[in-house]
């Protein structure tokens, strides 16, 4: 994926008409649009080749299953036109090497969940995160997602993958995070979505959004 802005956006809507009319104004500020279960489940997957003409997609199923399985779904969701997989780490180091080795066949990336953004994240994921940031390292994947709402967790990340994987981050806005200050910390980019597709003019908040994290890219 390729850095011009470092803003992804999550269109968690689930209606096709404004998921299009939403990815037509904020395509020039975005650098990919992440979709996932919300509005696939809602319209279907031709949403992800309909959505492919105006950004790059990651397609966010947090898949999370044995090897095999892994490989299978990754195969249907390329298949259909994404760009990119989300796939969670806690399943281990050969569920996550059989997603990255399809992608790599493929010329696709797997995004690799270490940390969530949420309270929740606490509970159990934040012990497990720093093991998964560096068996994504290990296994090569395109990148990880680690949590904006937690700045300094995302530069813990940073240390242990180096600059050769990616971070992107979600929390930004809705859930208490500032794109500034994630972005200092050491991510790439961050994927924001009720700050940008409940706004009054999305396309005005996501330029917002760009010109806050401009000079720190
Ligand atoms: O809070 P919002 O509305 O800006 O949306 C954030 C999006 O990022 C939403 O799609 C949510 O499912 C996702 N997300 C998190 O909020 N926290 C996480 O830790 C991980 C994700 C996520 O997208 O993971 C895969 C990239």
């Amino acid at each position: 994926m390729e850095r011009k802005t470092g803003l992804i956006l999550a269109l968690d809507v689930t209606d096709r008409m404004e998921a299009v009319a939403i990815s037509e104004k904020v395509s020039g500020y975005v650098d990919a649009i992440k979709i996932g279960y919300p509005l696939v489940l809602s319209t279907g997957m031709d949403m992800i080749s309909q959505l492919s003409k105006y950004a790059p997609i990651i397609a966010d199923f947090k898949v999370a299953d044995i090897p095999n399985t892994n490989r299978l779904i990754c195969e249907q969701v390329f298949k259909a036109g994404a760009d990119a997989v989300i796939v969670q780490g806690f399943t281990g180091h050969d569920s996550l090497e059989a997603a990255v080795k399809l992608a790599k066949e493929q010329k696709k990336d797997i995004y690799v969940v270490t940390e969530m953004s949420h309270p929740g994240a606490l509970d159990f994921m934040q012990q497990v995160g720093e093991g998964i940031a560096k068996m994504a390292a290990d296994a090569k994947a395109s990148g990880v997602v680690a949590p904006a709402t937690r700045p300094e967790r995302v530069a813990e990340i940073r240390k242990i993958i180096g600059n050769d994987l990616s971070i992107i981050s979600p929390g930004v806005g809705a859930q208490g995070g500032s794109a500034s200050d994630v972005i200092k910390a050491g991510a790439d980019w961050v994927i924001v979505g009720r700050s940008i597709y409940q706004a009054e003019d999305p396309a005005m908040a996501a330029k917002k959004l760009v010109d806050e994290m401009k000079e720190f890219i």
